[in-house]
């Protein structure tokens, strides 16, 4: 192996101690936390890649709040964070994909003013035939800094545009790690040689068009006829070129968002007949996914609103994501509006 040109590395410690250096009021709560979360991913990485070797796939006997059925690395993914983040002392209170209620922190201390959500391990389907997973993370401020009671619901359920950070990893190819603290979106990939993060895209930049779509296709039929209208047009064969454009699904949002902010185009989990709100969680999976595709130079609505300035009324409530390219958001809403004039 070609020595590493190790001058040049910059692990994630180093990127968010730099970060904290540049903001004086970025305080060492802060990076301790990002910190505790690359750990959590760490562990979370070396056991997804052995699934199959130590006993962790398949599925439990439990369902999570949302009837869904949870898998052994759900809830193996679930503890690692809840136990990292919980240690770090500074996180006052967690909600989670996997728990039906909010998550105190008997060991927080004193000053803890940050609020954790997550989703575990999103792409569950996705575990036992080996594609690409992920896990999604936001971080607030709770809303009463000062506060030294434990936290509440209301700071869980807090607009997207208030989070401080937020972040996914990826556990495909390789492990990423994607985070954004409102500075533009950094990605490491984790060297398992080295056992760190290496900062591998600084400042990524999405294209303001892009040429696929991601959505689950197999729906179209429960799909409002503006939906419908909107996909028949992309997959139009256009004079210029510009379509049909190309269909790209995995069925783990943080990866078809990953390659929707790398190559531009749309992701679209629309509301249908059967899913009336769409079915995605704002607090823990869209509100982290939109401040980073945003941080990125793109959009992400629920197909009229910012997705960041829903307020939120309840921990596991759902929303219809379109997030990608400016370009191609705003196009998806005009027809949503029904005011685009193409017709099949
Ligand atoms: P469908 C995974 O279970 C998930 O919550 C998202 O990661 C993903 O985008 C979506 O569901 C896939 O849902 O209905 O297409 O299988």
């Amino acid at each position: 192996m070609p020595f590493l040109q190790t001058t040049k590395l910059k692990t994630i410690s180093q990127h968010i101690n730099e970060a904290q250096n540049m903001h004086p009021e970025a305080t060492g709560e802060f990076t301790s936390i990002l910190n505790d979360l690359a750990f959590a991913v760490r562990i979370i990485s070396r056991d997804v890649r052995r699934a199959g070797l130590n006993d962790i796939l398949g599925l439990t006997k439990d369902t999570n709040y949302h009837g869904e059925q949870v898998r052994k690395l759900d809830t193996y993914a679930n503890d690692v964070i809840k136990s990292s983040m919980k240690r770090s002392g500074h996180i006052c209170i967690m909600a989670s994909e996997e728990d039906d209620d909010i998550i105190l922190n008997p060991v927080q201390n004193k000053k803890a003013k940050y609020v954790f959500v997550f989703d575990p391990l999103d792409g569950s389907s996705n575990i036992d035939v080996n594609v690409t997973i992920g896990t999604i993370f936001g971080l607030y401020k709770r809303i009463d800094p000062n506060s030294e009671d434990p936290g509440t619901i209301d700071d869980v359920i807090q607009e997207g545009y208030k989070q401080v950070a937020a972040s996914y990893a990826l556990f495909g190819s390789s492990t990423i790690f994607a985070y954004t603290t409102g500075q533009g979106v950094d990605f490491f990939t984790y060297d398992p040689t080295l056992g760190e993060f290496i900062l591998t895209k600084e400042n990524v930049r999405m294209p303001t068009k892009g040429k696929s779509y991601s959505a689950n296709e197999g729906y179209y039929n429960k799909w409002s006829k503006e939906m419908q209208q909107y996909i028949d047009y992309l997959k139009t064969i256009a004079s210029d070129k510009s379509r049909p454009y190309s269909l790209r699904y995995i069925g783990t949002a943080v990866a078809d968002v990953h390659r929707t902010i790398l190559n531009g185009g749309i992701f679209i989990y629309p509301s249908d007949s059967s899913m009336p709100k769409g079915k995605l969680r704002i607090v823990y999976e869209a509100n982290a996914l939109a401040m980073l595709i945003e941080q990125a130079g793109g959009r992400a609505t629920d197909g009229t609103r910012r997705i960041l300035d829903i307020k939120p009324e309840a921990i596991h409530q759902r929303t219809p994501l379109f997030a990608g390219s400016v370009e191609d958001v705003l196009e998806c809403e005009q027809f949503l509006r029904g005011e685009h004039p193409f017709q099949k």
